[in-house]
């Protein structure tokens, strides 16, 4: 019965957190990926639909802006934000995201990358 009770509880305390929320659940490249050659694109998955005309995405190399070969596009279904850009050159890069989840919950993050290792 007290397990019963406690995930009851669990339940109450995270309504949907897994669906609502646009929290970021992966991204190709990977964050920390070491990759030997250019990525063609950037994409982020995430856990619920974004709004699409509320994202802010950038791009920046060894602190440098990076301009994107169009603006970024939200996926029919909202959970996939993918950026285009032009070959990118050896360095580390830094992604920067922030959208607004269809509920309303805004979220922002960033994580890393490398193209042509270290
Ligand atoms: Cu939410």
């Amino acid at each position: 019965m007290k397990s019963v009770k406690f995930i009851l509880i669990f339940a109450l305390l995270l309504p949907g957190f897994a669906d609502a929320h646009g929290v970021l659940v992966g991204s190709e490249p990977p964050a920390g990926a070491l990759l030997s050659v250019s990525p063609k694109q950037l994409r982020l998955r995430f856990s619920g639909a974004i709004e699409p005309a509320l994202v802010k995405l950038g791009l920046t190399r060894e602190g440098q802006p990076v301009s994107l070969a169009s603006p970024p596009v939200v996926s029919d279904d909202g959970r996939w934000l993918t950026a285009k850009f032009d070959i990118l050159a050896p360095g580390r890069y830094r992604v920067d995201w922030a959208v607004v989840a269809k509920d309303g919950h805004k979220t922002r993050g960033t994580f890393e990358f490398f193209v042509g290792g270290r």
